[in-house]
């Protein structure tokens, strides 16, 4: 099926970062009937042909606008929510960058996988609204324009700072995405979500094996030790995460994703920078504002660095 490109209404949205994710958003937008315009480095200001193939087989191609970061000179002054969807650790100095060519009014939305990004940013917006959020979809890149939808999954997004994401957008999103939910407070969502990645990623890369591996008896007890600090670490951030919740949603999802290679195993796997820093790392930063150890997310971030550092090095 082939899609004509003037699927535009009043809203004006970009989608920083062209991964799987952020392509696959730029697809359900498309649904709406949103022509999102695709923010990347490394491009002409063009249109480019998308493809996407959907769980239920179908596929459809689309044009997006694309407008290199590198090289904007007119400021972005039509767009009014801009979505984050780079890797965790390009986000501060991306969206840094853009900060002087956004309007006021434009509204940020962060869908990165961990947390950390939103500490360093919140100073920097005086006028911006901000909302977190999370998506377990999955969405996987044939070739670099290709994303084929892997699983469904849920999205959950809830306000953090400045004025509130209009309710018009707040639903044209709830209809973008599919399970989706607006979540007021959202930081416990999202440390929900932290903790999955923190007992699956660095565990699935250091020992080189699917998600599925992990429900093996032998890393029962790291997995149990590596949500205990997580809990101990939250409740002193003033969040409160059940153990036991936490640890049947860790179970459920390994066994949901049994098959798949976790982020953080492709990231090693094809020499890349991880995630770390804005998993584990996060847990690190906040327990050792709190005079906390967590000695085994210490260890587990210690041997990922020094797995990761290998390559980056070579
Ligand atoms: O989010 C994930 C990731 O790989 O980053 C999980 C939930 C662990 C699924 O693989």
């Amino acid at each position: 099926m082939h899609l004509s490109p003037e699927q535009t209404t009043a809203n004006n949205i970009a989608i920083l970062g062209a991964g799987a994710i952020g392509q696959l958003i730029f697809h359900q937008l498309a649904d709406q009937g949103v022509a999102a315009k695709l923010l990347v480095r490394r491009s002409e200001n063009t249109e480019k042909k998308l493809t996407i193939t959907t769980l239920d087989g179908q596929t459809s191609i689309r044009t997006a606008q694309m407008i290199c970061v590198d090289k904007l000179v007119q400021p972005l002054s039509d767009i009014n929510l801009l979505i984050v969807c780079t890797k965790a650790y390009q986000v501060v100095d991306a969206v840094s960058a853009l900060l002087p060519k956004l309007a006021d009014d434009c509204h940020i939305l962060l869908l990165h996988n961990g947390l950390g990004p939103h500490i360093a940013l919140s100073s920097q917006l005086k006028h911006h609204g901000l909302t977190l959020g999370t998506t377990s979809q999955g969405a996987l890149k044939n070739t670099p324009w290709h994303v084929t939808q892997t699983g469904a999954g849920i999205s959950q997004l809830g306000p953090f700072q400045g004025p509130v994401l209009a309710p018009d957008l707040q639903a044209l999103l709830r209809g973008t995405l599919p399970n989706s939910q607006w979540c007021d407070p959202i930081l416990p969502m999202l440390w929900e979500k932290l903790a999955v990645n923190i007992a699956i990623n660095p565990l699935s890369a250091i020992h080189h094996c699917r998600n599925g591996q992990l429900a093996e008896p032998q890393y029962k007890s790291t997995i149990d030790a590596l949500l205990k600090e997580v809990v101990t670490v939250a409740q002193a951030d003033g969040i409160a995460l059940d153990k036991s919740a936490l640890s049947d949603r860790v179970f459920n999802v390994i066994a949901l994703t049994q098959t798949n290679y976790s982020s953080m195993h492709q990231d090693v796997h094809h020499q890349r920078k991880t995630e770390i820093d804005a998993i584990t790392g996060y847990l690190l930063t906040r327990a050792e504002s709190h005079g906390i150890t967590a000695a085994t997310n210490q260890a587990l971030y210690e041997q990922l660095k020094q797995l990761e550092q290998k390559y980056l090095d070579a």
